[in-house]
């Protein structure tokens, strides 16, 4: 028999950005005695129905937008006499959905690097129960990927797990509800040792999987140090001291290496923070902009981002610190106002982003606005054929809205147009041209250029396009760029690399202490 681990996905490009993550640490995770389990990740191609055998477990993950794929997958599975088990945030959230529409033997829920090996044990001793809970587990648990069972010639960017979790509570986002406010950082050694795992295999673009890479704030510390509260100020003071020592390793790995993560922009406020991350190659991060209005921010429940003249200055504030960023904004917000958009992209340009993406409002699961939305629908829910509107993933893509709550002054169409438009706006030749300026060279120039008609190709004409001969037309086109761009991307391997030597620490590392938290005889003073 044997155990096969499913990436769903209804569009295979041949090439794929980025590791789903999941793949490889489930891969960790599977239990020895069954050997190495078949890895299939749907954005390279379709899974092949007959390599499924009866009596083989089959691990599909789903998050809400490849739900629907990935029940037709379990289907099939199930019918070639397979266990089925899925996983991940959407079978987290709807494990009864994963049962009934999947038709699963077993859901896992929550992290699935312990629990996932207990799965497959019953399910290989034919008794597999219906709902594991995997909880949360420690960030010291956290399983390394099996990268070995990669194929490198197929990714552009693997992708490392450094911390999950978020203190925020961003109205629109499940992470804080699903992993915890409490961030369970992964010990560095751990992550670094991984890195250079990759690097040996060719890869030196790495995407650090991470729901907030700053996730103590010098607010955090000084109204902790202001109430008094000696335990939770060495507690986030341990924290961001791990988060210097992991930068401090990474800055000693080969030079090529290029790091993005995922951040706040309240880390704009922390120089040194932000100087770490350029040694440690930290070259670029996603930060959530969401919102250029404060009252668009306070509808996401982001009022503690600043807005206006003082948003640019902390979004430029990254890239003179050498780290570009990804700013993320969201429209069709209840605030949002034609005017809003072309304020967006004018807020995106002045403020010297290098990359943006501009996503329509969705209420995913588990959130806060997908609550609301669902109690606002119970009474008379909207049928899309016959589909509650509030269970969106499951209308059949071609038919299915593009969004999904009514926005009190613009129709869906509008919203749509003039999201397109500011990606048009954003990513015409012109403006790519004059951002690719901050590359070093020519050839990283042309990487830029068409790396960013990728994402717009990826993300804006395959998503907000209605029309089926725009989307077929640009699936193609990113399917060939993906295709250079993966050349652009890959590195010579360096099989002889070795992890850091690490000089042993007598005792607990020195805290690292902001500025503001002053002398050390002030601090041992608070800590004694
Ligand atoms: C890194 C990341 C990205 C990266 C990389 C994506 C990639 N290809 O890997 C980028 C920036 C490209 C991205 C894009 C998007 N993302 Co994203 N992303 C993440 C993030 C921060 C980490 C994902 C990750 O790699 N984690 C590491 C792995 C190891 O963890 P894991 O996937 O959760 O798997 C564990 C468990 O869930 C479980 N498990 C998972 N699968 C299975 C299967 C089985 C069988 C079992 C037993 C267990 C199991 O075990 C694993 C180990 O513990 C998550 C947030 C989060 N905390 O999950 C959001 C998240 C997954 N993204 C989200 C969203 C919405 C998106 C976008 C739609 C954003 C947008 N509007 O464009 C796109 C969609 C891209 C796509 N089509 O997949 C949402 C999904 C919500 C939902 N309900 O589906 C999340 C949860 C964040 C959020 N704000 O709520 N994303
Ligand atoms: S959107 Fe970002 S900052 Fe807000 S809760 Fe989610 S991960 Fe945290």
């Amino acid at each position: 028999m044997s155990v096969h681990l499913v990436n769903p996905s209804d569009n295979s490009f041949g090439t794929a950005v980025i590791t789903p993550r999941w793949l490889f640490v489930l891969a960790a995770a599977t239990p020895q005695i069954v050997g190495d389990p078949i890895l299939v990740d749907e954005s390279l191609e379709q899974i092949v129905p007959e390599s499924i055998k009866a009596g083989d477990i089959v691990g599909i993950s789903v998050h809400t937008g490849n739900a629907l794929r990935g029940y037709k997958v379990g289907r099939m599975a199930r019918e070639r006499g397979a266990w089925v088990v899925y996983g991940g945030i959407h079978a987290t959230l709807f494990p009864e959905e994963a049962l009934e529409l999947g038709q699963a033997h077993a859901v896992v829920k929550g992290d699935g690097d312990v629990a996932w090996g207990r799965a497959v044990t019953d399910c290989l001793a034919g008794k597999p129960e219906k709902i594991y809970d995997g909880g949360l587990i420690e960030g010291g648990e956290f399983l390394a990927a099996r990268w070995d069972l990669m194929r490198p010639d197929k990714y552009m960017w693997a992708s490392v797990q450094t911390i999950r979790g978020c203190p925020k509570h961003c109205s629109f986002c499940s992470v804080w509800r699903t992993d915890g406010q409490k961030p369970r950082q992964r010990h560095f050694e751990s992550v670094v040792d991984e890195i250079v795992s990759l690097r040996r295999l060719g890869f030196r673009y790495i995407a650090l999987a991470d729901d907030n890479f700053y996730p103590v704030t010098l607010t955090d510390l000084r109204l902790a140090r202001e109430q008094n509260n000696v335990a939770r100020l060495e507690e986030l003071t341990a924290l961001r001291t791990e988060r210097f020592q992991l930068m401090k390793e990474l800055a000693r790995l080969p030079k090529d290496m290029v790091f993005f993560t995922q951040i706040t922009m309240e880390a704009a406020e922390d120089g040194d923070f932000l100087d770490a991350m350029r040694k440690a190659n930290i070259k670029g991060a996603l930060i959530g902009v969401e919102a250029v209005t404060p009252e668009g921010l306070k509808a996401v429940r982001k009022d503690w981002s600043c807005s206006g003249d003082e948003m640019v200055e902390q979004l430029q504030k990254f890239k003179q610190h050498g780290v570009h960023v990804l700013g993320s904004f969201i429209f069709g917000l209840p605030t949002d106002k034609p005017a809003t958009f072309d304020a967006t992209v004018e807020m995106a340009l002045k403020a010297g982003v290098t990359f943006a993406q501009f996503v329509m409002m969705t209420p995913f699961p588990g959130t806060v606005d997908f609550g609301r939305w669902e109690k606002q629908q119970a009474a008379h829910p909207t049928l899309v054929a016959g589909v509650p509107i509030t269970r969106y993933w499951l209308i059949p893509p071609e038919i299915r809205p593009k969004m999904f709550t009514p926005h009190p002054t613009m129709s869906s169409d509008e919203i749509r147009e003039r999201t397109q438009k500011v990606w048009d706006r954003f990513y015409n030749w012109g403006a790519i041209w004059e951002r690719s300026a901050c590359t070093p060279n020519l050839r990283a120039r042309i990487a830029f250029v068409f790396l960013s008609k990728l994402y717009r190709q990826m993300y804006a004409g395959t998503g907000i396009s209605t029309d089926s001969v725009r989307r077929k037309k640009s699936k193609k086109w990113a399917r060939w760029t993906s295709r250079q761009c993966k050349k652009l991307f890959q590195a010579r391997p360096m099989p002889d690399l070795k992890s850091p030597v690490r000089e042993p620490v007598p005792g607990p590392p020195a805290l690292l202490h902001p500025a503001f938290l002053e002398s050390e005889s002030e601090t041992r003073s608070l800590t004694a």
